[in-house]
C-alpha cells in the first residue's frame, strides 16, 4: 500500500482558508485534516470540512456531462459524451453571440474560492467572447463599499493577533459558525481577562458565549454605531492625537455626532438605553486605559438597506479612540485587499473587445432573467452559464430566479459537482473537479497567508476541473489566443503580483511544496495611518461618498422593510426575519451531505414565546412563513433566542430537500443595499401561521 499526505487548502468560501493535509491511501484520499502546522488552522477543520471526502466521494456526485430530457426544473437527464456536450454548448454559444454576445452572461460566485478555478479561465473565455460581466454583489459588497469609503480597502487587523485584545466586539457575525479560526482566538483572548460582546439581534450560538450579548433591531447597527461616537466623544473617551494626525472631518464628525443622544438610539435599535452607554463606555474606556480594544466586523449587519453605511460608521470607531496604535486593535472585516491579487494576468480583461459589455447584478438575476430587451436593459439574456454558485436556493426572492431560469428560449449550462436546485434548469449539465482533484492557490478573507492546493486523487469519473472545460470550449468556439492554452500552474504562477513587496517571495513552486506563506505586512499596519484612502486618512468625511451621490458624514438609514419604516407594510406582516448561516452548512454546500443534514435536521423557524403565543403556535409546530413575495414551511422552534417581533430561519437549505420544496429565499427581495449594490436578506417582513397539518 503507498499512502501519502498532500498539501491542500479547503476551497469553501469561509474566511478561515484553511491549511489541509490529505491522506491518500493507493489513489483514494482517506481523511483530511487541517494542518498543525499553520498558524491560523492550528490543525483544526470544521465539522464540514472534515467531511469533506465524504462528499468527494458521495454516491450522487456528477460524473458525467448530461442532457436535459424532461421539463427544465424536474431535473430528468441522460447521459452524453464530452464531445456531444461541447459541441452543443459551442454550437449555442456561438449563435447567440453572432447576434449579440451580450446575451451570453456567466453566473458563478465562490462555490470555489481559488484564483485559478474560481475566475481566471472562465473569465478569460467570456471576456474573449464580448459576454455580459457579472456585479459579483451577493455576499459582500456592501460592507466592501463602506469600509473602502473610510479606510481604503478591505484592509485591517490580522486575526493572529486577537488574543492580546482586551475588548472584542464581534459584530453582525456568528464566527463558532462561520469563522471558527477567529473564535479559537478570541476565546483565548477571554481566558487571558478579555471582554467578549456580541452584537446580534438573535443570540446565535457565538453571543451564547460571549459576556455581553447586545441585541438591537435588524438594520439598526449604523445607528447604534452613531450613539457611541455620541457618548465616546461627549465623555472624552478619545485619542486627540490620533484623531488629528491620522482622520479626516472630525469636526464635522462631531457636529453629526451630537444628533445621536443615547436616548435616540436607544430607540431606534430597540435596546435599552444603558446599553448604549455601557458598550461606549467599555470599548472608550478600555482604550482609555492603554488596553487594545478590537471589532470582528462581519457580514450579519450588511444584508438590509442600510448595511454599508453600517458597516462605515463601524469602521470609524477605531480611529476615534486611537485603537489602531495597538497589533491587537482596529477593526478586522475582511483581508482581501491586503493581497496584491493579480487579476489582469488571471482574467486577463484585455480580451474584451471595446466598448465594455454591459454588466448583469447577480443579486438581481430573479428580475434580469426575465426582462426583454430595451435601451436600458440592453439584450435580453438568451445563455447562461452557471459554476461555481447555485442561485436557484441561493439568490433572493426565488420564485421569480426559478420562473427565470424556467424560460424555455434561455440555454442554460451547469457546472456541478452534484444536481443541485440549479442544476434541475440545466439544459446541459457538466461534471465538475472538486478540491481533492484540482489545483489551485488561494488567498483569504480571514488571515494573510497564500495558501496552494495540490491535487490529490485522480478525477472522478469524467469530471474536469472547470479550467479545463472553459479551455475545451474555447478550443470549440475557435478562440486561439495562447492564454487559453495556459495549463493550471502556469496560470498559479501569476496568481499575485511580485512587483507588490507584500507578496515579493511569492513563487508558485516553492509554495506548492510548502503548503502556505504569509504576506509581508507590518503586525501594527496602521500606528502611524497611512489607510489606502485618498487623504492617506480615516475618512470620517468621504469627498468620495459625496460624488457618488451619499451623504459624505456617517449616517443611519432605515430598513426598506421595518415596522418603523414602514408601518403600513407591517401591519400586514409584523415580524423581521433574518436568515443566516446554519452551522453545518456552507450557504448551500454541505445540505446535501447525509451525515450534516441529519444534525440540522429540517428547516426551522426560531420564535419568540410571545409570537409564538400571540399565534397559537407551540414548538415542534409546522407553521409558514409567508409575505407577498412568496411562502414557505419550517417546523417551529420557540425560543427566547430571538427578540420579540424577529424570526429565524437558519439556512441555505437545497429547495427539494425541504418538504415543501422551498426555502427563505421565497421571501426575501431584490431590493439593494445604500451603497456596493448587494442583496438585502435580513430586510424582510413577514407573517407566520400555524399550518393544519403535519406538511
Ligand atoms: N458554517 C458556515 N460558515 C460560513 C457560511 C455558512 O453558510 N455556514 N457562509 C460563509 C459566508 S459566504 C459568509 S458571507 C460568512 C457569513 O457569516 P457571518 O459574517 O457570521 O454573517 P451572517 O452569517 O450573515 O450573520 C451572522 C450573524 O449576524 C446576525 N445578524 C443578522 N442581521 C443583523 C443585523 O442587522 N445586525 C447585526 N448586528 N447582526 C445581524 C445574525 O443573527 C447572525 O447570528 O460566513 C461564511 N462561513
Ligand atoms: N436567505 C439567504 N440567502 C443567502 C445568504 C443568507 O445568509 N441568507 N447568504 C448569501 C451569501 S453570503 C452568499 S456568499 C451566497 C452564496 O451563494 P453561492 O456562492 O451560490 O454558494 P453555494 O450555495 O455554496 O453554492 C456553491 C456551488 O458551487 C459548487 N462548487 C464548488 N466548487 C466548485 C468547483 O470547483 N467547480 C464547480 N463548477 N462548482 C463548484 C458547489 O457544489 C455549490 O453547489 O448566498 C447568499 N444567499
Ligand atoms: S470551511 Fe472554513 S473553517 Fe471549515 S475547513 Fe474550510 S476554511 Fe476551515
Ligand atoms: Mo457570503
Amino acid at each position: 500500500m503507498t499512502t501519502t499526505v498532500v498539501r491542500a487548502a479547503c476551497p469553501h468560501d469561509c474566511p478561515d482558508t484553511c491549511a489541509m493535509l490529505v491522506t491518500v491511501e493507493n489513489g483514494v484520499a482517506t481523511k483530511v485534516r487541517g494542518d498543525p502546522d499553520h498558524p491560523t488552522t492550528a490543525g483544526v477543520l470544521c465539522t464540514k470540512v472534515a467531511r469533506y471526502t465524504e462528499r468527494t466521494y458521495h454516491p450522487e456526485r456528477l460524473l458525467y456531462p448530461m442532457r436535459r430530457t424532461g421539463p427544465k426544473g424536474l431535473g430528468r437527464f441522460e447521459r452524453i459524451s464530452w464531445d456531444e456536450a461541447l459541441d452543443t454548448i459551442a454550437e449555442r454559444l456561438k449563435a447567440v453571440a453572432a447576434r449579440e454576445p451580450q446575451a451570453i452572461l456567466p453566473y458563478s460566485y465562490a462555490g470555489t474560492m481559488g484564483l485559478v478555478q474560481g475566475d481566471s479561465m472562465s473569465a478569460r473565455f467570456f471576456h474573449k467572447l464580448g459576454a455580459s460581466r457579472l456585479e459579483r454583489t451577493i455576499c459582500a459588497s456592501a460592507g466592501a463599499a463602506g469600509i473602502t469609503y473610510t479606510l481604503g480597502g478591505k484592509v485591517g487587523m490580522d486575526v493572529e493577533q486577537f488574543q492580546d485584545a482586551k475588548v472584542i466586539l464581534i459584530w453582525g457575525g456568528n464566527p463558532i459558525a462561520s469563522n471558527v479560526h477567529f473564535w479559537m482566538r478570541a476565546v483565548e483572548a477571554k481566558r487571558r481577562g478579555a471582554l467578549l460582546v456580541a452584537i446580534d439581534p438573535y443570540r446565535s450560538l457565538t453571543a451564547e458565549k460571549c459576556q455581553i450579548h447586545i441585541a438591537p433591531l435588524p438594520g439598526t447597527d449604523a445607528a447604534l454605531a452613531l450613539g457611541m461616537m455620541h457618548i465616546l466623544i461627549r465623555d472624552d473617551l478619545l485619542d486627540h492625537d490620533y484623531i488629528a494626525r491620522h482622520t479626516l472631518g472630525f469636526d464635522d464628525l462631531k457636529a453629526r455626532a451630537l444628533e445621536w443622544t443615547p436616548q435616540r438610539t436607544a430607540e431606534i435599535c430597540g435596546i435599552p438605553v444603558e446599553q448604549v452607554e455601557q458598550l461606549a463606555h467599555l470599548y472608550g474606556g478600555a482604550a482609555r486605559g492603554g488596553d487594545p480594544v478590537a471589532i470582528r466586523l462581519n457580514y450579519g449587519l450588511q444584508r438590509v438597506r442600510g448595511g454599508g453605511m453600517a458597516v462605515r460608521n463601524v469602521c470609524c470607531l477605531p480611529a476615534l479612540v486611537g485603537a489602531w496604535r495597538h497589533a491587537a486593535g482596529g477593526v478586522q472585516l475582511s483581508a482581501t485587499d491586503s493581497f496584491p491579487k493579480n487579476t489582469p494576468a488571471l482574467q486577463r480583461p484585455d480580451l474584451l473587445p471595446g466598448p465594455l459589455p454591459r454588466s448583469i447584478n447577480m443579486s438581481t438575476i430573479g428580475d434580469d432573467l426575465l426582462r426583454l430587451a430595451s435601451p436600458e436593459f440592453g439584450p435580453r439574456i438568451d445563455a447562461v452559464i452557471v459554476y461555481n454558485s447555485n442561485p436557484v436556493a441561493v439568490a433572493p426572492e426565488s420564485p421569480k430566479v426559478a420562473r427565470g431560469f424556467a424560460r424555455e428560449d434561455l440555454f442554460t449550462v451547469v457546472l456541478e459537482h452534484f444536481q443541485t436546485d440549479t442544476a434541475d434548469y440545466a439544459d446541459i449539465l457538466l461534471p465538475a473537479t472538486t478540491q481533492l482533484e484540482h489545483a489551485d492557490v488561494h488567498l483569504a478573507y480571514g488571515h494573510l497567508y497564500m495558501v496552494a492546493n495540490n491535487p490529490a486523487i485522480a478525477p472522478m469519473g469524467e469530471a474536469k476541473p472547470n479550467t479545463e472545460i472553459f479551455r475545451l470550449l474555447a478550443a470549440r468556439m475557435g478562440l486561439d489566443d495562447a492564454c487559453f492554452a495556459d495549463t493550471d500552474d502556469d496560470i498559479a504562477a501569476e496568481a499575485f503580483n511580485k512587483a507588490d513587496p507584500r507578496a515579493a517571495h511569492f513563487d508558485w513552486q516553492a509554495l506548492k511544496q510548502r503548503g502556505w506563506s504569509k504576506l509581508a505586512i507590518p503586525d501594527v499596519p496602521y500606528a502611524e495611518g497611512g489607510f489606502p484612502t485618498p487623504s492617506g486618512k480615516c475618512e470620517f468625511y468621504s469627498a468620495r461618498m459625496l460624488a457618488d451621490g451619499l451623504d459624505p458624514l456617517p449616517a443611519y438609514i432605515p430598513p426598506y422593510e421595518s415596522a418603523a419604516s414602514n408601518p403600513e407594510l407591517a401591519r400586514r406582516y409584523p415580524l423581521a426575519m433574518i436568515s443566516p448561516p446554519a452551522r453545518n452548512f456552507l450557504n448551500s454546500t454541505f445540505v446535501n451531505v447525509q451525515s450534516l443534514r441529519s444534525t440540522e435536521g429540517e428547516p426551522h423557524l426560531d420564535l419568540h414565546p410571545q409570537d409564538a403565543a400571540a399565534r397559537g403556535i407551540a414548538d415542534g409546530d409546522r407553521v409558514r412563513i409567508r409575505n407577498d413575495r412568496g411562502v414557505f414551511s419550517a417546523r417551529a422552534r420557540v425560543t427566547a433566542n430571538t427578540r420579540p417581533g424577529l424570526v429565524v430561519g437558519l439556512s441555505i437549505w437545497w429547495k427539494k430537500l425541504a418538504s415543501d420544496g422551498r426555502n427563505a429565499n421565497e421571501l426575501t427581495s431584490q431590493r439593494l443595499t445604500d451603497m456596493g449594490r448587494a442583496p438585502t436578506f435580513y430586510d424582510v417582513l413577514v407573517e407566520v401561521e400555524k399550518t393544519g397539518s403535519d406538511e
